[in-house]
């Protein structure tokens, strides 16, 4: 099993070494094309390369095509160990530091000899990068808070990176054909925004052979440990994982277990002493020396303990057991299947990468009844947003795909929000629009009353809009905006709005602590992807899962409505 999101890492490293060489543009952007495909490969790489169709995707062509089933086979590169091997070894690291590209890097690398980061470091504290060309007081400031983020951020790892590879490694595990049962376990289970480690939990009766799948599956850089039931190895990416096998009987005791929260265990772990049991990884025994209680499924461990199952995804001792206790757990969680529509889409219009007709179509080839275009508006330039003329074409080409597709197109847009609150477009705009998603991109350091006022005014326009990643976060990358968020809340709940729990991968915003906040204040709420391509719109299920995570139920979801009452509840006017 080839593991895709390796594969890109490698291609996208090649690149920005290549780069700090001084190796033409159009080459290095020929690596970062190619790492994109790999990355939005819906399907199984090794499959593509069975099939000799790796040079279809786009930016591939038969050079880069080759170097990535060297990859795939071998699990390495022999010109990145090249490059890797004519420059200082902590080059790779400097990368990983935000704002600082490979144009920096040898500019650094030139002037003052910086290799690595605590070289970095040394020279921004002692003042000497603002000496070299290009650079000032500032960007030593800005290249300090850096290297703390990339430090605190080494450790954890995005959970749909995690999922991926952990998932690869269940489906490799599954195939030997040694195990009964395999299942990915840990916060990666549970859809924890971030995972420290992955968790793998089996049942065999040859656990030695799934340990030795496990140690020599690709991308493992290292075997930490192993035992006949448990294997820790490390992947290059630096992410561990840890395989647990035991026998098919005390298999679904295991699986919870593993799968915590640790909050959530030792809360249950309580309850069962109460009772008269104890609960541990090997399963449920009562005190009493009445013997163990038959474990074959996890329901059986909460049912034992007079509870309602509680689903993985809510397990975090936030109030599950003692609804649970009481038959409280809400029946009507919200599930990808309630999902009628797509509502935050980008299309080529903007900075997406699929025409209106490619979206739409692969959006009804998932069931989907409606998707509403959202692309930039001209604020965000950058992004290739939209004018009012080139509005009133998208309009155009709508009402022109709307004709050959079955699924319901509305006309949106993703609205900056300005500095001042107000939205990037005119009243006599936004009146004919559809759909209005309103979300910042620029001017995110404000402080925190300042931009606390700037969403207040946001919120309080006439118009219905939607809150688009109001945060603002990126994962691992980028903090939140600094918001008082009781007093924004408070606000949207006396307007027109709905908030968005956005499915990108690399946000997931609003996080669960807050859209309990807005659940609270009776705020309506829409799932959706930000989907820029096709492959994009198969991250549903992320917002689905972060909204689950705060007991988001369907009846709160604007976008489980069908069509015309959706269209109905978000007109701006
Ligand atoms: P992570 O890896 O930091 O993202 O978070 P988890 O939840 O995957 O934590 P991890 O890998 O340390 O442990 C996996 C599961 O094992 C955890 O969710 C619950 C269980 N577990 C670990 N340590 C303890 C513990 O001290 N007490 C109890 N009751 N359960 C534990
Ligand atoms: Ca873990
Ligand atoms: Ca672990
Ligand atoms: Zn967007």
């Amino acid at each position: 099993m080839a593991d895709k999101i390796a594969v890109a890492g490698a291609l996208r490293e090649l690149g920005m070494l290549l780069e700090v060489q001084g190796e033409n543009p159009f080459k290095v952007r020929a690596y970062e094309n190619g790492a994109r495909a790999l990355e939005e490969l819906p399907g199984d790489l090794d499959e593509v390369i069975a099939a000799g169709t790796l040079t279809e995707l786009p930016g591939i062509g038969k050079a880069l095509a080759a170097k990535i089933e060297e990859l795939a086979r071998t699990g390495r590169l022999e010109l990145l160990d090249r490059v890797r091997g004519q420059l200082p070894a902590g080059i790779g690291e400097l990368l990983r530091i935000p704002d600082l590209g490979p144009k920096k890097i040898a500019a650094l690398h030139a002037a003052l000899g910086i290799g690595g980061v605590a070289d970095l470091e040394a020279a921004c504290k002692d003042g000497r990068v603002r000496e070299v060309k290009g650079f000032g007081e500032k960007t030593e400031k800005k290249i300090l808070e850096g290297i703390h983020r990339v430090r605190t951020a080494a450790t954890r790892f995005r959970l749909s990176d995690a999922r991926e590879i952990g998932y690869g490694l269940v489906r490799m595990l599954r195939a030997t054909g040694a195990a009964d049962r395999v299942e990915l376990a840990g916060s990666a289970r549970r859809w924890k925004e971030t995972v420290g480690d992955l968790d793998i939990v089996a049942s065999s009766v040859e656990p030695a052979r799934l340990s030795a799948a496990l140690a020599a599956a690709p991308g493992v850089e290292s075997v930490v440990a192993k035992g006949d039931t448990k294997t820790t190895v490390r992947l290059a990416g630096g992410l561990s994982v840890d395989l647990r096998v035991v026998p098919p009987a005390e298999y679904a005791s295991l699986l919870h277990h593993m799968t915590g929260s640790k909050e959530h265990n030792v809360r249950l772990r309580a309850l069962a002493r109460d009772l008269g049991f104890t609960l541990s990884e090997w399963g449920l025994e009562r005190l009493d020396g009445g013997g163990k209680v038959p474990i074959h499924a996890e329901e059986d461990v909460y049912r034992a303990l007079g509870l309602e199952p509680v689903p993985p995804e809510l397990r975090q001792d936030s109030g599950e057991i003692e609804a649970a206790r009481e038959g409280r757990l809400p029946a009507d969680l919200v599930t990808v299947e309630d999902v009628r529509g797509m509502v935050h889409v980008h299309t080529s219009w903007s900075d997406g990468r699929a025409s209106i007709e490619e979206m739409a179509r692969a959006a009804e080839d998932m069931g989907m009844e409606y998707l509403t275009v959202t692309d930039h508006s001209r604020s965000a330039a950058y992004a290739g947003g939209l004018d009012v003329g080139r509005l009133e074409a998208q309009w155009e080409e709508i009402a022109r795909v709307q004709e050959k597709v079955g699924i319901r197109l509305l006309r949106g847009t993703e609205a900056d929000i300005l500095e001042t609150g107000a939205l990037d477009w005119p009243d006599a705009v936004l009146e004919k629009l559809d759909v209005v998603v309103a979300s910042v991109h620029s001017r995110m350091k404000m402080d925190q009353e300042q931009m606390t006022r700037r969403m207040v005014r946001m919120l309080e326009l006439p118009v219905f809009k939607i809150w688009g990643h109001a945060t603002g976060r990126l994962l691992l990358e980028r903090e939140p905006y600094g918001l008082d968020m009781e007093t924004v809340l408070d606000a949207a709940a006396a307007s027109r709005v709905a908030i968005e729990v956005n499915g990108d991968p690399h946000r997931l915003d609003m996080e669960p602590r807050h859209l309990r906040l807005a659940r609270q204040r009776g705020i309506p709420l829409v799932l959706s992807t930000d989907a820029h391509s096709v492959a994009g719109l198969q991250n549903l299920p992320y917002a689905v899962m972060t909204a689950r995570r705060a007991w988001v139920t369907r009846g709160e979801v604007l976008n489980t409505l069908p069509f015309s009452e959706f269209a109905a509840r978000v007109r701006p006017g």
